[in-house]
């Protein structure tokens, strides 16, 4: 194969070097192994409901009656272009070079309501309710849905309507379909497993979207993500009338300094000032509309929809991806694997977790991530030995796949870790309090009365990043945080240096008693690794970094305070009455190495990641100005008021 295409493209670039040829000789030479290997086919598959959805096949030019193949396909709201029977992408045609090469019938559609498709599209379509089957829906086929609507539909109908339909109309299939996809896409493999087609054997969540309002894209424990949502929306939430092959943006935004731009823009209900969104934009106006934990939100979790429906019947296999420095989706996917693992005991369900950022592991090349060298291709490991094989064994029956129950990168050790379950089986729980002086100690605080106090200025944010920025800077997530711990109100407590490895291997929960003379506050904790200051600097160091005495952010979080007790149900602070707030942080595996210190900062605004809290209780969409208050905060630390930080540890 690899022979055959070195052939082609020595040949293509003879034939389409010529003078006028649009596509450089490289890309047509892609072009062109694509065209020779792949047939395209553009079609438009009716749904149950009569809707048509615009779907675009490759099929191996070799397939035939003694050669099938499986279908592997990706359902998304990004565009499965291009479109046009003779218009071949210039590279691929499946998700990695490894699975184009290893053949299948590629399959991209265009979910319902986005580009191509026909239909209104929902965001995080909401699942048909599949407790219990009561209607039947015609042709013969069992129905699991609870409605007598027969042609109800949902991500799930729309997947088995499809897989149904390429089972019949595309020849020299082998009748098994894998499903795959990355955030968005990601949410529509997991939205394929309620109620799954039998054909579908292999499916892989990645990084998917799964909780808007509790820890994905749109909100965190109730915070709104700001800069993230409004450049996401300008594109995503653009009107159409009907199938388009693009989307203009709603406005045009090119700032040069974020921080500064959402600072001038002030309270957030001028987002839909007329030169923004002007009350266009539907989901960024539902995501502010719906400022609690209510059916809107609950609806589009698909957690307790990932079970399977039909009596006696398994889920498909499953792989689900994610990285751990994703900042759009590290939750969605731990909480994929583990509502996947919790409803269908003995399911052949996988987690992968890399040193990734969102996607980072479709990348040529993931060696690196900030001043962090990982000394290996992590990207090009875990195709090799997760997703190509796990395709290929569930699809084509090819080779083996035996990876662990939990394959999870070290980013302290940069080791590759196998588990048998996640979080792992024999965990503790280590407490470390928050004591007077900015100590962070195994001992329970014995003062009378101890506390930090400190001015949380909306109007001074602290920044979520060092250094002007225009969109989010993904090394946020990794990025030393002594430009924060210098702020007056970043109150930071650290350990001593550990005697021996600390290995933080899951979930870590901020137990915080504070209190405030406001009525709302925003509370982001983050647990950092500090490095000795002996840390020799990276061999090539443009940026003259110096790792010694560096805070690198293992693991932060933000939660809405005034959802501290309820997410449904917000309440008030009283002003200088002490409340109890619980953070939890999403899980880690990250080895605190002997001689590192672990350090906590608490701050009450992040910013412009998150939009700023006015710290008075409020809807904060309808906030003008004028509500926004300094508030002084006090974060006690005594023997009636422990606040603590509580690391699920790996026992050694
Ligand atoms: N995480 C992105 C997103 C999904 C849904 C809403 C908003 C953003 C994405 O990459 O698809």
């Amino acid at each position: 194969m690899f022979v055959f295409r070195l052939l082609l493209t020595a040949l293509s670039v003879v034939l389409l070097s010529s003078p006028g040829n649009a596509q450089s000789p490289a890309a047509a030479a892609d072009s062109l192994v694509v065209r020779q290997n792949y047939t395209k086919l553009d079609r438009q598959i009716p749904m149950r409901d009569g809707t048509k959805l615009y779907t675009v096949i490759y099929v191996p030019t070799d397939a035939s009656p003694a050669n099938r193949y499986p279908f592997l396909m990706e359902r998304t709201p990004y565009s499965a272009g291009p479109y046009g029977e003779t218009n071949y992408p210039k590279t691929g045609p499946g998700p990695s070079k490894a699975l184009s090469q290893e053949k299948y019938i590629f399959v991209f559609q265009d979910v319902r309501g986005r580009y191509m498709s026909e239909g209104n599209f929902e965001e995080m379509t909401p699942s048909l309710d599949r407790t219990k089957p009561t209607a039947s829906v015609g042709r013969g086929r069992k129905s699991t849905l609870k409605t007598n609507v027969p042609t109800a539909t949902d991500e799930s109908t729309d997947t088995y309507d499809t897989i149904e339909w390429l089972l019949k109309n595309i020849p020299n299939n082998n009748g098994r379909v894998g499903l795959i996809g990355i955030s968005y896409p990601g949410f529509y493999a997991s939205a394929a497993l309620p109620g799954a087609h039998p054909a579908l054997k292999a499916v892989s969540p990645q990084a998917p979207v799964t909780d808007e309002f509790i820890g994905d894209d749109a909100r965190h424990n109730g915070a709104f993500f700001l800069l993230d949502n409004f450049s996401f929306m300008n594109y995503f939430d653009a009107p159409r009338k009907g199938p388009v092959a693009d989307y203009e943006p709603m406005f045009t935004w090119r700032p040069k300094d974020a921080y500064q731009f959402f600072l001038d823009l002030g309270p957030i209900k001028h987002a839909n000032d007329p030169q923004y969104f002007n009350n266009k934009a539907k989901i960024w106006n539902e995501y502010l509309q719906h400022d609690t934990y209510d059916a809107y939100w609950k609806s589009r979790n698909i957690r307790p929809h990932l079970k399977a429906t039909q009596p006696g019947s398994q889920l498909p296999a499953t792989l689900v991806v994610g990285g751990w420095y994703d900042a759009e989706d590290l939750f969605g996917t731990l909480r994929t694997y583990e509502a996947i693992e919790k409803q269908n005991p003995g399911t052949n369900n996988r987690l992968v977790m890399g040193p990734w950022t969102h996607g980072a592991w479709a990348r040529d090349d993931w060696s690196l991530f900030g001043p962090f060298a990982f000394g290996q291709n992590t990207a090009n490991y875990y195709r090799d030995t997760f997703e190509t094989p796990f395709f290929a064994y569930h699809l084509k029956g090819k080779g083996s796949f035996t990876a662990p129950e939990a394959a999870m990168f070290d980013t302290g050790t940069n080791e590759w870790k196998s588990f048998d379950a996640w979080p792992p089986k024999t965990t503790t729980t280590q407490t470390l309090f928050l004591a007077p002086q900015g100590q962070l100690t195994t001992t329970t605080p014995t003062a009378g009365e101890s506390f930090d106090e400190y001015v949380s200025d909306p109007a001074k944010p602290v920044p979520y990043t060092d250094g002007i920025y225009a969109r989010r800077n993904n090394q946020y997530m990794i990025e030393d945080q002594r430009f924060a711990a210098r702020r007056p109100d970043v109150v930071t407590f650290v350990s001593e240096p550990f005697a021996d490895d600390l290995v933080l291997a899951g979930p870590i929960s901020a137990n915080l008693f504070v209190s405030t003379t406001g009525t709302d506050a925003d509370f982001i904790v983050k647990i950092i690794d500090v490095l000795p200051d002996n840390t020799p600097n990276p061999a090539e160091n443009p940026k003259g970094l110096t790792l010694g005495g560096y805070q690198r952010l293992v693991r932060a979080e933000v939660l809405r305070g005034k959802f501290r007790n309820s997410l449904e149900q917000p309440e008030p602070f009283k002003p200088g009455q002490i409340a109890e707030v619980r953070v939890p942080l999403n899980d880690a595996l990250h080895t605190f190495r002997k001689g590192h210190r672990l350090m906590v900062q608490v701050q009450h605004t992040w910013f412009p990641l998150v939009d700023r809290n006015p710290q008075k209780f409020l809807d904060i969409s309808t906030a003008n100005a004028s509500d926004f208050q300094k508030a002084t905060m006090r974060l006690y630390h005594d023997a009636a008021h422990p606040s603590k930080i509580e690391l699920t540890t790996q026992n050694k």
